[in-house]
């Protein structure tokens, strides 16, 4: 452990739950083909999207989401916490992660275990670690949004790389278990992209059991609860006595943050870094 992160194999980890040990074993974890993965940079409505499956599952009934912390319906494989819960558990698993492609357990690609990688624009993703990690206890703390700009661009932030992160798992995109999702799409047409989410898994839902999960995993239920916005973690990971996961849930909050010469500069960056991709994999402006 030092300065703020824990390093393994070249990768910031956050302090709290992670060690180099388990994640090292973590790498001989064994996926089976009726998981379901859902993997994704931190930041990027990775809990919107869990909370999503787990009322396709409970097929739009709340009682799951409205009484079992998130973090224990879709463990994160690479924490300690989360790998304990899954190693144990019989039947089809829902399981999280935002480890890079490359440190992922190989076990993943020799099963069919449904991948779900869940993209968003970055600089939201920037925006949004930002508010988060100032209220946060597990991450090195930045001082101003200038200062988590340049590391965020470095890698030197939780799960590292952005660029790095999406272009590894993005070469999975095209295989038959694998399925692109974005925020940005969720937050456009949310019943399509959960309608695309249920065809891609097999499942159905009838108009009732459509209609009440988009009301449970609305921003605004969401906040309100309490298994889901991480008021948990209040005085453990959250620090601040009002602060939640849940803060402004929209899309291109970054034009509210970043000054003229960092949208120019993140563009440039972004160009550069992802010249070798389809531009329409990006759906943001
Ligand atoms: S984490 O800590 O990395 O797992 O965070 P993650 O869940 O990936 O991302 C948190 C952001 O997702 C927003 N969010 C939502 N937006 C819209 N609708 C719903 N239901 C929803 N649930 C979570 C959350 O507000 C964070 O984004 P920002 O931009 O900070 O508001």
């Amino acid at each position: 452990m030092s300065d703020g992160y824990v390093w393994f194999e070249g990768i910031p980890f956050p302090l709290v739950d992670y060690t180099p040990e388990h994640l090292r074993a973590m790498q001989n974890f064994v996926f089976k083909d009726e998981d379901v993965l859902t993997v994704s940079f931190p930041k990027s409505g990775t809990n919107w999207l869990i909370e999503i499956l787990c009322l396709i599952y409970s097929k739009g009934d709340p009682t799951w989401v409205q009484s079992v912390p998130i973090w224990e319906r879709s463990p994160w494989v690479e924490n300690t916490r989360g790998y304990q819960i899954l190693k144990d558990k019989e039947g089809p698993r829902l399981i999280t992660s935002h480890v890079p492609i490359h440190l992922f357990p190989k076990s993943i690609f020799k099963s069919k275990t449904k991948v779900i990688y869940l993209i968003r624009n970055p600089r939201d993703i920037l925006v949004s670690g930002y508010f988060f990690w100032i209220i946060s206890r597990f991450v090195k703390r930045p001082e101003s949004l200038e200062q988590y700009f340049e590391w965020f661009i470095q890698g030197h932030v939780a799960f590292g790389s952005w660029f790095d992160h999406t272009r590894g798992w993005m070469s999975m995109r095209g295989q038959e278990n694998v399925l692109i999702v974005s925020y940005e799409e969720l937050k456009q047409d949310t019943r399509s992209a959960v309608l695309k989410i249920c065809h891609f898994l097999g499942k159905t839902l009838e108009p009732e059991e459509l209609s009440s999960l988009l009301t449970h995993s609305s921003f605004q239920v969401m906040k309100e609860n309490k298994m889901s916005n991480y008021t948990l973690l209040r005085g453990w990971l959250i620090e601040d006595k009002n602060g939640s996961l849940m803060r402004k849930g929209i899309s291109g909050d970054w034009k509210n943050h970043f000054t003229v010469a960092q949208a120019e500069a993140f563009d440039r960056i972004f160009r550069e870094k992802m010249a070798d991709l389809p531009p329409e994999l990006f759906p943001w402006e």
